[in-house]
């Protein structure tokens, strides 16, 4: 028991690197650097439990899996992970296959939840013994271009001071630590999209084995899954729309109108494990990097998830970062350490593009509705990727994720 003046006295810790947030970013590069022999303290202000419950991406990466094998968290996704080798799309009366392995030389991706990877790196951590703060407080990022940085945060009514040699804002969006670059070095992209999505997860036999991505005049919809028995599927609605107004029963009746006949009359509905909103957008910060600070992730960009690829590109910048800090501490090599905004960033601007041409080629505009020219170019563009080896083999590419950078 603490008595109430140990309650008052700061608790002093060390580590190598502090890490803001335990989302797939904070708990990859966690365990990655555990591995490593790099000591790492995560602070998060969520609880684990809610962290663990956020229903969001399905679609992993051949890079992300081998990331999440290195981190020693690889063997319930090597089990239970649904590899899939193609995707649909269509488009009006069109229904084309991406031949996925055919069009890459053997690439695939693996559908397999984010909270079950976010529990399978959890478990890992705990594991490994490595030292999480969950439901921290007042978390506070300081001298982050100074020598020695320190994070100061409230767990428990204690007030705590971690030093550190290197901060990893992995704190996603709406995190505090992109907010610690200056406004003068900071730049920010952004483009807004006029539509959300609306997804709804059930216990339901998915509609088709691969993904189907749908672009329908009355909006996109998308097809996805999450076991043999689970099903998630998306809708395209206008932004202001709220989840009252889509019952369950509203939702399977669109969905029905979107697809096509032959899907739409296989289509099991069943009640909505959870339904939710999320507005779309494409953002991106530059540098990712201010002096000890690194962005990782969803801290540094958002992409629409139309090419499934937020989570992928936040693996990906773990991927560097991990790279980079594992050659600064094993080789003695912290030359490299000024090199992660710079490489993190070429994959990150890819994966951008394709998300948002997925998203331009895929959903109904609505200022579009009157722009016959407009919807007539995306026809043709359609026409033109799904018709052209050339095309099929750019989207395939893409979608089963463009290599990670080496750091040399
Ligand atoms: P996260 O997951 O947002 O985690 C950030 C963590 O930081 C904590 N935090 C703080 N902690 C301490 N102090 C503070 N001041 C803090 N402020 C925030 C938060 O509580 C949180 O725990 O970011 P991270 O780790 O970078 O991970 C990013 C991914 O979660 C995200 O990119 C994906 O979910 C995006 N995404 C998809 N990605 C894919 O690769 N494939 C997909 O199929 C896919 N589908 C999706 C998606 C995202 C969606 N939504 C809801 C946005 C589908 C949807 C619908
Ligand atoms: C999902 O299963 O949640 C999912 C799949 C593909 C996407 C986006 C989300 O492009």
């Amino acid at each position: 028991m603490l008595s109430d003046s140990d309650r008052t006295v700061r608790r002093e810790m060390k580590c190598k690197l502090a890490i803001i947030g335990a989302g797939p970013s904070g708990l990859l590069l966690g365990q990655l650097l555990l591995r490593a022999g790099i000591d790492n303290v995560i602070i998060e202000k969520k609880s684990a439990d809610y962290v663990q419950g956020r229903i969001r991406a399905g679609v992993l990466e051949q890079g992300t899996v081998d990331l999440l094998r290195e981190a020693g968290a690889g063997r319930r996704i090597d089990d239970e992970g649904i590899v899939h080798r193609g995707l649909e799309l269509v488009f009006g009366r069109c229904r084309d296959r991406i031949d996925l392995q055919g069009l890459t030389g053997d690439g695939a991706v693996t559908i397999y939840g984010q909270t079950e990877m976010t529990r399978d790196l959890m478990e890992a951590r705990e594991a490994s013994g490595g030292l999480s703060f969950y439901e921290a407080e007042d978390v506070r990022l300081h001298d982050v271009d100074g020598e020695r940085p320190y994070v100061t945060f409230m767990h428990d009514s204690q007030p705590y001071r971690l030093s550190c040699d290197y901060i990893a804002g992995c704190d996603g969006y709406h995190g505090i630590s992109r907010h610690c670059i200056p406004q003068d070095v900071l730049v920010e992209y952004e483009r807004v999209y006029p539509f959300s999505w609306l997804g709804l997860l059930s216990d339901t036999p998915p509609v088709h084995h691969e993904l189907v991505y749908v672009n329908h005049e009355r909006g996109f919809a998308l097809c996805s899954q999450r076991s043999a028995s689970r099903s998630r599927y998306y809708l395209q609605v206008p932004p202001t729309d709220r989840l009252e107004e889509w019952p369950d029963s509203r939702f399977w009746a669109e969905l029905k109108r979107r697809l096509p006949d032959k899907l739409s009359q296989r289509l099991v509905t069943g009640p909505a494990l959870e339904k939710s909103i999320t507005p779309l957008r494409s953002y991106v910060a530059e540098p990712m990097q201010y002096g000890k600070l690194f962005l990782v992730g969803d801290a540094a960009h958002i992409v629409p998830p139309t090419g499934a690829k937020g989570l992928n590109l936040a693996a990906s910048d773990v991927g560097t970062l991990y790279r980079i800090l594992k050659k600064a501490y094993q080789e003695n090599r912290f030359d490299v350490v000024g090199r992660y905004s710079e490489i993190a960033l070429r994959r990150v601007w890819k994966a951008t593009r394709f998300s948002w041409f997925m998203t331009s080629l895929m959903h109904t505009f609505p200022s579009r509705e009157e722009m016959a020219f407009e919807r007539r170019m995306q026809q043709a563009e359609y026409d033109y990727y799904v018709n052209s080896s050339a095309g099929q083999k750019t989207i395939a590419e893409n979608y089963v994720g463009l290599p990670h950078d080496l750091v040399d």
